[in-house]
């Protein structure tokens, strides 16, 4: 644990109408937000929490979100500027299956994937309004097929090599990597917690709050499937803040995000 690091892989960034990223709150216009997955060096493995969005999945499905992504920005060109490819990863934790982050888990067929148990049904099986949020299906031969989209199946996908495990509640992933079950968002939301030997441990909110003004004003997005849920989310993760007295870092807040390590800066 003392010799954690911790990456943030750049992903590119999309847009969203500022009434969506507040609910019912706005102001409206586009807000553009950055996307980015988590890359933690740890004595137990490596851990990739996940996997940002496909550039072209977003343009045929999701085109209005005018995604902006170079080659530096895709999960095996954020990976390559640290000496690593993807067979490099070992474990793959999807936080939930929304499209943006669950867009390279194509590239880890050899990984051990794991997430919340109900997040693959969800994607099997999403509530109407849900359709577009799990829209990339790629990353399940499984849901792909019960969706009818088998056309998103990459090549060499199988149902095997796309099987998740399925976990419950809050757990530990490796020694102080800390999952904690924040729904509401989705039904199987995580939030990310990772502590280190040598500094305060940092709370990664994922999508529970997209940015800090977010969780200060308990105002989740508007894409959710319980929002009382969701503001409970969000009172448990300030909790765990002070409780842990954690660094909060937040999934889709440009100001902090610019102010973030990347690349081959790490935290740790
Ligand atoms: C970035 C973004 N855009 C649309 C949706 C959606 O419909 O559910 C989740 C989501 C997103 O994270
Ligand atoms: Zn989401
Ligand atoms: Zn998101």
């Amino acid at each position: 644990m003392s010799d954690t690091k911790v990456y943030l892989l750049d992903g590119g960034s999309l847009v969203l109408d500022g009434f969506h990223v507040y609910w019912n709150r706005g102001p409206g216009g586009e807000v553009r937000f950055p996307v980015y997955s988590i890359l933690i060096e740890h004595a137990e493995g490596r851990f990739l929490i996940d996997t940002g969005y496909d550039y072209d999945h977003v343009m045929k499905a999701l085109a209005f979100e005018k995604p902006q992504q170079t080659k530096e920005q895709t999960i095996p060109g954020a990976l390559a500027q640290l000496g690593l490819a993807p067979a490099d990863i070992d474990v793959v934790f999807n936080s939930h299956f929304h499209f943006d982050h669950c867009g390279g888990n194509k590239f880890f067929p050899h990984a051990k994937k794991i997430c919340h148990k109900l997040e693959v049904p969800q994607t099997c099986t999403p509530e109407p309004f849900e359709v577009l949020g799990y829209s990339d299906v790629s990353f399940s031969v499984e849901a792909a097929e019960a969706r009818g989209m088998t056309d998103q199946i990459p090549e060499g996908a199988t149902v095997e090599n796309t099987t998740f495990e399925g976990v419950e509640g809050d757990f530990e992933l490796a020694k102080g990597v800390k999952l904690f079950f924040t729904p509401g968002h989705s039904i199987g939301h995580y939030s990310l917690m990772v502590e280190f030997g040598t500094r305060k441990p940092i709370l990664f909110t994922i999508d529970a709050a997209y940015t800090e003004q977010s969780l200060d004003t308990l105002n989740q997005a508007s894409f959710h499937i319980d929002p009382v849920a969701g503001v409970k989310s969000m009172r448990r993760v300030r909790q765990l803040a002070e409780e842990h007295d954690a660094e909060l870092m937040f999934s889709h807040d440009m100001e902090n995000f610019k102010t973030y390590r990347t690349g081959t800066r790490f935290y740790g």
